[in-house]
């Protein structure tokens, strides 16, 4: 017996903010849900499984309209077609009150009920499935104690939607424990709601959280796609991951020590674009590079700022035979002045930097400068939207800090050179 578990499809996910980027492949990334979903199917069919569990969140909300249901009503008739049986739980973004639109029930498919846990039974495949869909978004209570006891003589599968005891950047949402899982007697625990995949227990019983289908964003990186798992007399024999993403999500960090100007700049994107691109070459591979450390880069950029990113834009279009986008060049490059000594000096530079000390003396100052800062600007952008204050970390405040401190000092070293007034 094999089954496939995948969860977090978010089929059709919404992607804003992508139109603000210039020469994004918007219908590609637009697209990667639904053909990360094809892939799932075509994988099923290939392998020839009996059964495909989806933990969850199988789209990202309410749909906008009838087609993204229709989309996925296909794809799952294609398993049901070949005698493959799906079951589903949904999760707090496709909770029963997220969606309103309903299709036709599907003969095959299985979707837990959302008043109660309940049991399906498949004697033939020697397996039982238990599962319960959220009622609403937010399930604070533990709904491991009300799924039912394993049957006897049973491979016992929980399908379940949790954040566990608590995931970075994850809601917490039906929260319990491995202790709690463990109670229950069941052989595997198929979890979904945690994009980053994570093998919680390895065996006895199993505990998965596979991990979103399809990254949808740069904070989603690296192979995305399902697990794979065979079943021989009650006895897990193997379990695989399959990546299934068409479209992989990176952040690339470059260090511009030792880099002199753009020729070299491009060459070491190059190198690095490449070694990453290599893994997966047939996919398209999306990067926020990060260019960071001491070099003479910043003042290039001090003086003509976007040349930096142009540079790497520029070393892309040489990388023939990979498929690449860059979705943001973020720079971190310090000042080569010795701040100590600036420090101390009474023109404009020991300014400067007597400024960024005040602001960065703490985290609360910190925060609170970046919020007034922030405040003037008014409604930001959707690239900058996650650079609302109280969503920064401090550590990306003082980076962004030291970026436009160095913009300054350099701008300002350049004007006393040509013995303009500073
Ligand atoms: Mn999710």
């Amino acid at each position: 017996m094999q089954f496939i578990h995948a969860a977090d499809l978010h089929v059709d996910s919404p992607l804003r903010g992508l139109d603000d980027y210039e020469g994004a492949p918007v219908a590609r990334l637009r697209g990667a849900t639904r053909q990360a979903l094809i892939a799932l199917v075509d994988l099923a069919l290939e392998r020839r499984v009996d059964l495909v569990l989806l933990a969850g969140d199988l789209f990202d909300g309410d749909w906008i309209d009838f087609r993204t249901g229709l989309f996925f009503r296909a794809q799952m008739l294609r398993l049901c077609r070949a005698g493959i049986r799906v079951f589903a739980v949904r999760g707090n973004h496709d909770a029963a009150s997220q969606i309103t639109r309903q299709l036709p029930a599907l003969e095959g498919m299985h979707e837990f009920s959302s008043e109660r846990s309940e049991t399906v039974d498949l004697p033939g495949l020697g397996v039982a499935i238990h599962g319960r869909s959220f009622p609403q978004r937010a399930v604070t209570e533990d709904l491991v104690p009300q799924y039912p006891q394993p049957l006897a003589g049973r491979f016992n599968i929980g399908l379940l939607h949790t954040s566990l005891t608590g995931r970075e950047g994850h809601d917490s949402y039906a929260p319990t424990t491995v202790e709690t899982l463990l109670a229950k007697g069941y052989d595997y625990f198929a979890l979904g709601h945690v994009h980053a995949r994570e093998v919680v227990r390895e065996t006895a019983p199993r505990i998965v959280f596979p991990g979103n289908l399809q990254g949808r964003h740069a904070r989603e990186t690296g192979p995305k796609g399902c697990e794979l798992v065979r079943v021989e007399d009650g006895v897990l024999v193997s379990a695989e991951f399959v990546a299934l993403d068409v479209v992989r999500w990176h952040q690339l960090e470059l260090d511009a020590a030792g880099l002199d100007g753009v020729d070299a700049l491009a060459r070491r994107f190059a190198d690095a674009a490449r070694a990453l691109a290599a893994e997966a070459p047939e996919r398209l591979h999306a990067l926020r590079v990060h260019l960071r450390g001491q070099s003479p880069l910043h003042a290039l950029e001090a003086r003509q700022p976007g040349t930096l990113a142009a540079a790497i834009q520029a070393a892309c279009q040489e990388l023939d035979g990979l498929d690449l986008w860059i979705e943001e060049v973020r720079l971190a490059l310090g000042s080569p002045l010795d701040r100590a000594t600036a420090a101390v000096r009474a023109d404009a530079l020991g300014d400067v930097v007597r400024l960024v000390d005040a602001i960065a003396a703490d985290d609360a100052t910190l925060a609170a400068w970046f919020g007034e800062r922030l405040a003037e600007l008014g409604v930001l952008p959707q690239p900058l939207a996650d650079a609302d204050p109280r969503k920064l970390e401090p550590a990306l405040m003082r980076a962004l800090l030291a970026d436009a401190e160095a913009t300054v000092l350099a701008r300002l070293a350049q004007l006393a050179a040509s013995g303009g007034e500073a």
